[in-house]
């Protein structure tokens, strides 16, 4: 196992809030989410970055004094580094050196299980490795096959510039092809129109675990960061019989490093299509409302903050001191308060999801073609059939159905709305 030397930085020109206790806490989680031995974890406040070094030269022969006592094979920097810092430190460290969001690609990369995923997370570490790529470039299967190193798979990530920008046009194109595909059988769901829940939230947060709760799944869960890259879509019946799609997605984090969160796009496309967003938030984590901000601020960068969020405060069962949890709820006012592993007020949960779903319910009275007998199978599966006559104009249906189900429906020339 590779032994890591974590270097926590605090700049005072870093634009967020976060105390260098919950960095280096969150870098020590990043990394015992790899498979490197955390050897120490050293703290660096600095006025502003160098553009050397990031850190000052007395700091660096510091950190070079321990990694040497240490006996460290990597040095782990809580901040992003440029190419040129990250190569001189590497000099004066005298050993591999990477950034956190080589270290949060090198989590990706032994996580990534579908084809998809795996297309995802290189191009990713390709577009990251890119501009880092010296005008010869390097084998990176050379550097010994250590963390950030590898491609999805354990496959080698082998570069030069222009193997690696072939590479990377070569992933778009299979990734639009695979997108498009995906819209191919999104379209199909759609008919079906069942309502869509997506889970989202801070990594670890809860959100597989819940998923499981709620419909009886089996997804893999874990203390280790990032454990679900791949969505899950599953159906559930709701209390009041109303059928909707519950999907789970990848985890969110601070300051996600932007290369990812533009190759997930796609697979966050189940959060854009979704018709309310379930946040779950590890209420035990003393970092809540930091994590809280974290995902509004992905959530805007998926263009998709306007869409209705139910907050579910989470891990209640580890939460001793009810004070917390009630400070918690003022600042999270229409939350439900549960655990996603005991099932505790799992029940409040489904009863505010089926009251949004019913609440914007609709009376009708519509006429379909005797021809169009599969709708009127559709209003039998999906709605609360009132009345039903067939007459000699057609299929004469009162109803009641969710607002949303209908719109995706209700464009079909077929159906005629009476009153
Ligand atoms: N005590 C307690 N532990 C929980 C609860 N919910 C989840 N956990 C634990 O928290 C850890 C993370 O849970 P996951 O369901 O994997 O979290 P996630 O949000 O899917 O995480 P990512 O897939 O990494 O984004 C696991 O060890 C779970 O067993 C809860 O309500 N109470
Ligand atoms: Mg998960």
């Amino acid at each position: 196992m590779e032994k890591a030397l974590l270097i926590s930085v605090q700049l005072k020109t870093d634009k967020h809030h976060w105390r260098i206790e919950d960095i280096s806490a969150e870098l020590e989680e990043l990394a015992s989410s790899t498979s490197v031995e955390v050897l120490e974890n050293v703290i660096c406040i600095c006025d502003h970055a160098t553009p050397n070094y990031l850190i000052g030269k007395g700091k660096v022969e510091e950190i070079s004094f321990i990694a040497h006592e240490e006996g460290a094979d990597v040095v782990i920097f809580s901040h992003d580094l440029t190419g040129t810092q990250q190569r001189n430190l590497e000099k004066a460290l005298g050993r591999r050196t990477i950034d956190r969001t080589q270290l949060i690609l090198d989590i990706f990369s032994r996580r990534a299980r579908s084809p998809e995923g795996k297309m995802q997370v290189e191009l990713a570490q390709l577009e990251y490795l890119l501009p880092r790529l010296s005008g010869k470039g390097v084998m990176l299967s050379d550097l010994g096959g250590g963390i950030g190193t590898r491609g999805p798979g354990e496959t080698k990530l082998e570069l030069d510039r222009r193997q690696a920008r072939r590479k990377i046009d070569k992933l778009k194109e299979d990734l639009r092809n695979t997108r498009q595909h995906r819209l191919a059988m999104r379209k199909k769901r759609k008919n079906n129109a069942l309502p869509i829940v997506a889970l989202v939230g801070y990594t670890s947060a809860g959100k597989s675990t819940l998923l499981n709760l709620l419909t009886a799944s089996a997804q893999v869960t874990s203390e280790k960061l990032f454990t679900t890259l791949d969505p899950l879509s599953k159906n559930l019946s709701l209390p009041n019989g109303q059928n909707i799609i519950v999907s789970d997605t990848v985890g969110f984090l601070h300051e996600l490093p932007h290369h990812l969160i533009e190759a997930f796009k796609a697979t966050l496309e189940e959060v854009a299509e979704a018709d309310l967003l379930i946040h779950v938030l590890d209420a035990a984590d003393p970092r809540l409302v930091l994590h809280n901000q974290a995902v509004l601020s992905v959530l805007e960068e998926l263009g998709v903050q306007d869409k209705t969020i139910l907050v579910a405060l989470n891990k209640i069962d580890l939460i001793q001191d009810r004070g917390w949890l009630e400070l918690s709820k003022k600042d999270f006012p229409d939350s439900v308060c549960l655990s996603a592993k005991t099932g505790e007020n799992l029940d409040i949960l489904l009863k505010k999801i089926a009251d949004y779903f019913s609440g914007l319910m609709l009376s009708l009275h519509i006429l379909i073609p005797h021809n169009r007998m599969d709708l009127v199978d559709f209003f039998y599966r999906q709605a609360k059939i009132k009345k039903i006559d067939y007459s000699q104009e057609g299929v004469n249906i009162n109803l009641e159905i969710a607002r949303l189900i209908f719109e995706r429906i209700g464009k079909d020339k077929d159906i005629k709305i009476i009153c």
